[in-house]
């Protein structure tokens, strides 16, 4: 696997390196259309098209060093063992002080991330997630580390704020808290970004950003696994992810849920959205 951005070895190596791209290659509880696990590569191989030179922060990311490690080896038919795979991972770029960026596959993923974030940042850490659906089933299809109860993990580690959702079970929607839950309807209805205060007054000091790309709009990015109309554009959550890291410390992130089609542009737009990810963190505080 080749390195994010395709940058010369002197920008890449894990030692300074100030980011750790941490692919996981993983599908095995998706429910709709299968292939999560070519995201990863199919991210890493678009950044090789993904211009160096960050416009909004004027700044050239890759300078800070961005090291691509091996991908986390994915053969486990549950996740609930590949969760502690993914957390020894992104705890060791923590306590180097450096930022762990988890590519996948599917959102379970993530779960592994979230307990290494809360193990580190006990009392302190909220997990932001921008996505299209809840995602808070307590079990589903007979997992509790399913993709569709990532945030009913997360929520047993640390408080959450949920962004962009537009598809929830019934029984999801009993147990949400309103005050943390911003719908794609509310926010297509306000298209002044003043919901946007709502969610940063949510924060706290350190912030795990998990990003399900099906939040944005599949007019826009129709390659995932599970696609939902009405979401987010791209000039709101590149916004969003700013005001995030402006105003808390974003310690960790992921970019999920990419299933590569022939749409080549979504996986362009997911390369770009984690470049952009990384220049705002490091604009903010690397
Ligand atoms: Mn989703």
């Amino acid at each position: 696997m080749s390195n994010f951005l395709d940058i010369p070895v002197e920008f890449s190596h894990p030692e300074t390196s100030s980011v750790h791209i941490i692919p996981v290659p993983y599908d095995m509880t998706s429910t709709y259309r299968k292939g999560a696990d070519r995201g990863p590569q199919a991210i890493i191989d678009a950044s090789a098209q993904v211009e160096w030179f960050d416009i909004p922060t004027r700044s050239e990311p890759h300078l800070k060093g961005i090291h691509t490690q091996e991908a986390v080896a994915c053969s486990e038919p549950d996740p609930i063992h590949l969760a502690p795979m993914v957390r020894d991972r992104v705890a060791a770029v923590l306590d180097a002080g450096k930022l762990p960026v988890v590519l996948g596959g599917e959102h379970s993923v993530s779960i592994g991330a979230f307990e290494a974030a809360a193990q580190k940042f006990p009392g302190s850490l909220t997990i932001v997630q921008i996505d299209a659906h809840g995602d808070t089933r307590e079990s589903y299809h007979g997992s509790t580390h399913n993709h569709a109860c990532v945030m009913a993990r997360a929520r047993d580690l640390a408080p959450i704020v949920q962004i962009g959702i537009r598809a929830i079970d019934k029984v999801e929607m009993d147990a949400m808290e309103p005050s943390r839950t911003f719908f794609a309807h509310d926010i297509l209805d306000a298209p002044d970004g003043g919901w946007m205060d709502g969610v940063t007054d949510l924060l706290t000091d350190h912030i795990y950003l998990t990003i399900d790309l099906d939040g944005l709009d599949p007019s826009i990015l129709p390659s995932t696994g599970t696609p939902e109309p009405g979401g987010l554009d791209w000039r709101t959550i590149n916004t969003l992810i700013r005001k995030i890291a402006e105003n808390s410390k974003i310690v960790g992130l992921d970019v999920v849920e990419l299933c590569p089609t022939d749409h080549h542009a979504s996986d362009f737009i997911a390369a770009k959205l984690v470049l952009r990810a990384i220049a705002e963190c490091q604009s903010a505080h690397l």
